[in-house]
This record gives structure tokens, sequence and C-alpha cells, in this order.
């Protein structure tokens, strides 16, 4: 078995450069040869890593970041993604409602978190981007979900993740909801400030816990 190195170097390059149509013959390929999707979305993932890194340094610019996204979400709209994140699934275990914070218009992020806590039996109620606290508490109240999943991306995230937590407890709903916040900048004190349950820098992990949630909160049950 190869660990298919070669391939995913060339669709690192080919994110970084941002050729749309080399990434997507790239992609097509690489899942035919056995690249599980996962292992597809971190190849791109590091492309886009690449990508901010020119951004910063001033190579790129905002039509690249653009261009970047959009190359993601084709990535992300193959047949073969699709099966893995929107299989229709049976029972649901628990209701997450998820939305990108005010003032962050990434999306990216938070629709692989859907995309595996749907595959996981999740119901996700999906409510955007750039979602102020007033919204939040309105589905919170409206859809009575296990979870509170919140995205950022950018660093100040971190204030706005705060606000919608600080007004759950004023409405008294703060302990109705478990709360994640998702985001490559959070680490554990900064969720801690945030006052959020748990944290993850990466989607899977984040859904890993959601599940753990969910079990122990079924055995409080039982
Ligand atoms: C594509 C992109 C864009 C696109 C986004 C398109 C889209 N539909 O999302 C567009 C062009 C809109 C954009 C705009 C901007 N961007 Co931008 N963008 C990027 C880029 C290149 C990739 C982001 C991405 O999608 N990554 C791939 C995904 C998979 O990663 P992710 O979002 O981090 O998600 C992972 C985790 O965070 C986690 N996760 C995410 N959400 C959640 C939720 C939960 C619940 C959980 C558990 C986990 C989780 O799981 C995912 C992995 O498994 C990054 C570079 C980088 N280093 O990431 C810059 C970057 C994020 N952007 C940046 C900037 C500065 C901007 C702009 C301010 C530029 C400008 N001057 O206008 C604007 C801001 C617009 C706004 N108000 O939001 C900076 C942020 C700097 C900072 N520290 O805050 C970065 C880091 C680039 C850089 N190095 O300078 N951008």
């Amino acid at each position: 078995m190869t660990d298919h190195v070669k391939i995913k170097e060339a669709i690192v390059d080919a994110v970084a450069e941002l050729d749309e149509d080399k990434v997507i013959q790239l992609a097509e390929q690489a899942l035919h040869e056995g690249v599980m999707p996962e292992e597809l979305l971190a190849t791109v993932n590091q492309g886009m890593l690449i990508v901010g890194r020119r951004y910063e340094a001033k190579e790129y610019f905002i039509a690249d970041l653009i261009m970047a996204g959009l190359i993601f979400k084709e990535v992300l709209g193959l047949k073969r993604m699709q099966e893995l994140f929107y299989s229709k699934n049976k029972k649901k275990i628990g209701k997450i409602v998820l939305g990108t914070v005010r003032g962050d218009l990434h999306d990216i992020g938070k629709d692989i978190f859907r995309g595996f806590a749907e595959t996981n039996s999740f119901e996700v109620i999906d409510i955007g981007v750039d979602v102020p606290k007033e919204t939040f508490l309105k589905k919170i109240q409206e859809h009575k979900p296990d979870i509170l999943g919140m995205s950022g991306i950018l660093t100040y995230t971190v204030d706005t993740m705060k606000e919608v937590v600080d007004a759950l407890q004023e409405a008294g709903l703060r302990d109705t909801v478990r709360v994640i916040v998702g985001g490559g900048h959070l680490t554990a004190s900064t969720a801690d400030y945030i006052g959020a349950d748990g944290f993850a820098t990466d989607a899977y992990e984040g859904v890993k816990i959601c599940l753990q949630w969910m079990k122990s909160a079924h055995q409080g049950e039982g």
C-alpha cells in the first residue's frame, strides 16, 4: 500500500498555486486511487495554509483568498465527498445549532464540521455566517438544541463568541445547551475565556467531543 505522498504533494502545490482545474483533476484522481476523503480535506487544508501565508506576505490578495475558498468548496462538492458528508442517516442522536459568529464570513470549516456531525447522526441547524448573538439566542429558543456550535476563523471572534455565551447566561439559557467553539486560532485558555464547554481546531475532533457529550447525557438518563 502506498501513502499517496506524491499526489498529495501535487494537490498541496496546486491549491497553493490556485490552479483550480488541476486541483479538481488531482482530487478526483486521488479519491480514485484510494485516498480517503478525510485525508483529501487535510491535504487541501495544507494548501490553504500556504495561500494564507502568501496573503500575509502580500504575495496574494483578497481575490486570491476568494479563489482559494471557491476551490475548497469545489472539492467539498465532489460526488465522493458528498457521499462522505451527507449520507442521510438513520436515527438522530442529538441536535446542534451551528453558525459562524458575527463579523466572520469564513464558512468552509463550519461546513466541514456540519458534514462530519451529520454523518455521525446529529441533526444540524446551520444558521449561516456573520451571525449576531440575538440570532443565536433566537435559534436556541426555537430549536432547543443539545449543542451550540460556533465557528470563528478570524482571531477577534474570541470576543464575539464570548458575547454569545454571555448573552445565553443573561437569558437564563446557558445550562440548557453545551457550547463547542471551533477555529484554528483557539486554545484551551481562549475557550475558557469564552466560557465554552469545549473547543477544537479540527472539525472531526469537535464532533468526537459532541459524541462524547451525547454519550454521557444518555448515561445520565439511564
Ligand atoms: C478562503 C479564505 C477566505 C475566504 C473565505 C471563503 C469562505 N467561503 O469561507 C474569503 C475571501 C471570504 C476571506 C476573507 C477574509 N479573510 Co480569509 N482566509 C481564507 C483562507 C485562505 C482559508 C480559510 C479556510 O477555509 N481554511 C480551510 C478550513 C477547513 O479551515 P478552517 O476554516 O480553519 O476550519 C478548520 C478549523 O478551524 C475547525 N473548525 C472551523 N469551524 C469549526 C466549528 C466547530 C464547531 C468546530 C468544532 C471546528 C471548526 O475545523 C476545520 C478543520 O477541520 C485563510 C488562510 C488560513 N490559514 O486558513 C484566510 C484567513 C483566515 N483570512 C484572513 C483574513 C485577514 C481575511 C480578511 C479580513 C481579508 C480582508 N482584508 O478582507 C477577510 C475577512 C472577511 C470576513 N469578515 O470574514 C486571515 C485571518 C487572520 C486573523 N488572524 O484573523 C487568514 C488566516 C489569512 C492570513 N494568513 O492572513 N478569506
